[in-house]
C-alpha cells in the first residue's frame, strides 16, 4: 500500500532506527538528519516518515505530508540559523537529475553562497 515501509529502502531503515543516522529534528511525520556527505555547512535530508520513492509521488498521493516536510524544512532551516543569510531546498527527481535513494526527500543547503543555475 502507498507510503508503506519498504524492506529494501535505506531511508525506512533510518526511520525505523535500524540505519544509524544524526538526527536534527524528528516529529510525528517526518524526520530531518545530516547529509552523510554534506555539500554546504548546513545540509540537511528532511524525509517523510511513510515511503513514496520521490517527491511528485509524494505531493500527489499524500499532499498534507509533502507540506509536512516543507515546514520542516522551514523548521530545520530556522534552527540551523540559515534563514536569514538563505537556504535551497532541492528534491532530486529521477536518476538523470541525481536521486540516487528512491524515498522522497529533501535536501536543506545553506550556510554558504549558492550559485544559480544548480549543476
Ligand atoms: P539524492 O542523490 O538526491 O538521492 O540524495 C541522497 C542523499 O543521501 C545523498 O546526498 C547522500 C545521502 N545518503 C546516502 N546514504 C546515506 C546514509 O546512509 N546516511 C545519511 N545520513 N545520508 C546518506
Amino acid at each position: 500500500m502507498a507510503g508503506d515501509p519498504q524492506a529494501d529502502c535505506l531511508f525506512c531503515k533510518i526511520v525505523a532506527g535500524d540505519v544509524p543516522a544524526t538526527i536534527v529534528h524528528e516529529n510525528d511525520t517526518t524526520v530531518a538528519f545530516r547529509d552523510i556527505n554534506p555539500q554546504a555547512p548546513t545540509h540537511v535530508l528532511v524525509i517523510p516518515k511513510a515511503h513514496y520513492p520521490d517527491a511528485a509521488s509524494l505531493a500527489e498521493q499524500a499532499p498534507q505530508l509533502a507540506a509536512d516536510v516543507l515546514a520542516t524544512a522551514g523548521q530545520v532551516a530556522a534552527a540551523e540559523r540559515v534563514d536569514g543569510t538563505g537556504y535551497r531546498i532541492v528534491f532530486n527527481t529521477g536518476g538523470g537529475a541525481g536521486q540516487t535513494v528512491f524515498h522522497a526527500h529533501a535536501h536543506l543547503l545553506g550556510g554558504r553562497g549558492l550559485n544559480w543555475p544548480p549543476g
